[in-house]
């Protein structure tokens, strides 16, 4: 893995930022940021998590051991600490500092604006528990919007231990792609850095990322915060809250706040409902060169985005004993897409095709396919109509729901 390539000396040369980014999917910016209020906020938060019994009390938040079980976006007892990061106002305000302004509008225009919703990473020790961020990933492949940009910054300084991001350097150029490989620390194409408060990560949205293990006995404190230009639509979740539903609408969140313009969008809007499962099609774009994708491997890169989630999301302890095969048939216009989910014990495999007996298949369209694993249609009410068929064993069908993350 080698080091990212420091931009700071180049900041106000918006040309020579954009050929950058054609060439390696990001830039770094060492010290953009006055790292003073970035490190008071992390200190809020530790504050917050503490009185949130994440960390142990009679010690100073930010020396206070950590309280195990970890926490994560999928277990409920996560919800009591991201709230209280969610209502801290620089937290949201933080992206405002006119040095990153200006990047953002020398790269984009005048009419780029940032999400309101913000996404912040509160990462444990990779020992003590999972992590959302670790496989890597594109983020137009989650948020649909083509040209959006991710500013990635750290709250605390974050050493290569401390588990930040790591860049698959020059990936924008291969567009969608459906299956990205671990972060390889022999591979030079990865890059990361030891961050400091006050850096930016900036990087396109088909630029693949991940996060590297946190292997110390602290918590890694970030946020990712989106751009994109008002053009574009934006997708309808992305004006709420992150994870809004156990967290509570903005009226709420910054009741406490001095100015809730960290929160507004420009005037005029599109907004798309997404499923989470829309077929990726990218348009010609200023950033980026990509080459053009049939349907059937459109979805398929869906599908496989889906399926190496779940394969990431197994979790051993749950499925202790188990040996099964769940078979999905996913019928399409431009062709059916067979996967196998293969659990055996510790391991869970998910496979494109499979050649392994099947315990039980599961039948349906991509379209209700898409709709279940997005959320909005209900397995058992599609069940119910017809749109989900189960053949085999169905005690296997039901249970293998309990093996994944919750
Ligand atoms: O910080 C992390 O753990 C992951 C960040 C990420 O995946 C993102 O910014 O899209």
């Amino acid at each position: 893995m080698r080091d990212l390539r420091e931009s700071s000396a180049v900041v106000h040369d918006p040309q020579e930022i954009r050929r950058r980014i054609a060439e390696d999917g990001y830039i770094f910016l060492r010290g953009l940021l006055d790292p003073a209020p970035i490190r008071r906020l992390a200190f809020d938060t530790l504050t917050a998590l503490q009185a949130e019994g994440w960390l142990r009390d009679g010690h100073p938040p930010d020396e206070a051991p950590l309280e195990p079980p970890a926490r994560d976006f999928k277990n409920s007892n996560f919800f009591g600490g991201y709230i209280a990061l969610q209502r801290l106002e620089y937290f949201h305000a933080l992206i405002h500092q006119p040095a990153l302004t200006t990047v953002m509008r020398n790269l984009f225009g005048s009419d780029v604006f940032p999400h309101p919703r913000k996404i912040g990473r509160i990462v444990w020790p990779t020992r003590l528990g999972t992590t959302p961020g670790i496989y890597a990933h594109q983020d137009f492949v989650v948020e649909g919007v083509p040209d959006m940009f991710t500013s990635w910054i750290p709250f605390v300084d974050c050493p290569r231990e401390l588990g930040g991001l790591a860049i698959l350097t020059g990936s924008q150029n291969e567009g969608v792609v459906p299956r990205l490989h671990r972060v390889d620390p022999g591979d030079d194409a990865w890059a990361t850095t030891d961050y400091r408060v006050g850096d930016v990560l900036i990087f396109h949205c088909l630029t693949a990322h991940a996060a590297l293990p946190n292997t110390t006995e602290r918590l890694r404190l970030s946020g990712d915060y989106r751009w994109q230009s008002s053009a574009q639509e934006i997708p309808a979740d992305a004006l709420l809250p992150h994870l809004h539903g156990p967290v509570p609408g903005w009226d709420e969140l910054s009741r406490d706040w001095s100015s809730t313009d960290w929160i507004k969008t420009p005037p005029g809007l599109r907004t798309t409902e997404r499923t989470g499962g829309e077929l990726p099609d990218f348009p010609a774009s200023p950033f980026v060169r990509i080459p053009p994708q049939e349907p059937y491997d459109r979805e398929h890169t869906v599908l496989a985005g889906i399926f190496n989630n779940m394969q990431d999301s197994f979790r051993p302890e749950k499925a202790v004993g188990e040996n099964a095969v769940i078979e999905y048939r996913i019928v399409s216009e431009s062709g059916n897409h067979r996967w196998q989910v293969q659990v055996s014990g510790s391991r869970c495999l998910a496979v494109p095709g499979g050649d392994e007996d099947a315990s039980v298949t599961i039948t349906s369209t991509l379209h209700d396919y898409l709709m279940i694993t997005g959320g909005k249609a209900d397995p058992i009410d599609a069940f119910g109509r017809g749109a989900l068929v189960i053949d085999g064993d169905f005690t296997v069908a039901l249970q293998q729901t309990e093996w994944f993350r919750d």
